[in-house]
């Protein structure tokens, strides 16, 4: 075995409402690992070595299955098939209105209640280029999520001896459809409770501004002069304080994104580990959501030892950029009955 070869492993998790869930872990030479879990195709993990000599978990995680489900946050989880809000569930597709389940109010919420955070999937160890490789597949039924199509989706998660982590999210409908899927990971690069000393850049020069139910109106937000322009890598806590007055005191908004010529969409960085994130994606959109909302209870992540505090990560999710809720313009995110569509997250990882 080559030196630089990533290898996967299968162990158990726990037990689920009387379901196995395992984690699957990829590792590389430099002593990188990723896992993910079969509930939710939830990235559980991400460990890089630290300067003592041991590792640190850069992501949000509970110690039980059941833990990601007592709070609304998807820390971390598989969303789909589309992320972000569906005013009223109402989905068009080729010119015709489907009722879907609502899960916060009349709104569908990161694919509604059925939606593939809480599916539990099957998960393997496969190859690619002679890495190993974590491959989520779960056939997402019509029946179950009330979206046309029955949808085989695949999620794949690959670690290179660079550090890049990838995830490859893949679909094919037997109807035409809608898919729009993204990770909701919550990054904290630091060794405190919470992310206020980060530094964030996002290649963003508009928001949209959302109405009172959080869902994107025909009006743009330009970043200059506002607490949301992140254009020059910036104190992402400074720029959350300057949001206080505001209702969701911090980020919970839809940024209108253009990838670089690298497709980098955003970095976060923490100077006090130096370590650093860059997000590469080609979709024109990313929710900046800085979990304004935790709480102490029903959060006890592994991180803070059993509670919550806010802003203790920060979740950034590529995603189609949505039209105006008002507009029901689903197009750009329709996929053709039988068409293999695959969209790709990767997280650049320096420490
Ligand atoms: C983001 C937000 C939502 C929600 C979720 C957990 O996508 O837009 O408000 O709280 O994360």
């Amino acid at each position: 075995m080559s030196n630089n070869q990533t290898v996967g492993t299968i162990d158990k998790f726990d037990d689920y409402q009387g379901h196995q869930i395992d984690k699957l872990t990829l590792s590389n030479a430099n002593n990188v690992s990723i896992s993910v879990i079969t509930l939710g195709s939830t990235l559980y993990e991400l460990n890089v070595p630290d300067k003592e000599g041991g590792v640190r978990n850069l992501v949000l995680n509970f110690e039980h299955s059941q833990d990601y489900f007592e709070n609304p946050f998807y820390i971390c989880m598989g969303i789909g098939r589309v992320g972000g809000r569906i005013a009223d569930g109402q989905l068009v597709v080729d010119g015709k209105q489907t009722q879907l389940p609502q899960n916060e109010g009349t709104t569908t919420l990161h694919g509604g209640p059925d939606g593939f955070n809480t599916q539990i999937w099957q998960g393997e160890i496969g190859k690619q280029d002679g890495n190993d490789v974590i491959i989520m597949h779960h056939l997402q039924k019509s029946e179950d999520d009330g979206f046309p199509g029955d949808m085989d989706a695949t999620i794949t998660y690959s670690l290179s001896d660079d550090n890049v982590v990838s995830m490859n999210f893949s679909a094919k409908s037997s109807e035409d459809t809608v898919f729009n899927p993204t990770q909701h990971t919550y990054f904290n690069l630091g060794k405190t409770s919470d992310i206020m000393s980060h530094q964030l850049k996002l290649n963003a020069i508009q928001a949209l501004k959302l109405d009172d139910k959080k869902i994107p109106t025909k009006d743009r937000i330009d970043v200059e002069g506002t607490p949301y322009d992140f254009r020059k890598s910036k104190s992402l806590g400074d720029a959350i304080n300057a949001m206080s007055n505001t209702k969701e005191k911090g980020f919970d908004d839809v940024f209108a994104v253009h990838p670089d010529a690298h497709n980098i969409i955003a970095e976060l960085k923490d100077p006090d580990t130096n370590c650093s994130v860059a997000i590469e994606s080609s979709r024109s959109g990313m929710i900046l959501f800085t979990a304004n909302s935790f709480t102490k209870d029903h959060m006890n992540f592994v991180r803070t030892n059993g509670v919550g505090h806010p802003h203790e990560g920060v979740a950034m999710e590529p995603m189609i950029l949505p039209k105006p809720g008002q507009e029901k313009d689903f197009s750009e995110m329709t996929i053709k009955k039988d068409q293999s569509v695959s969209y790709a997250i990767k997280y650049h990882l320096s420490f």
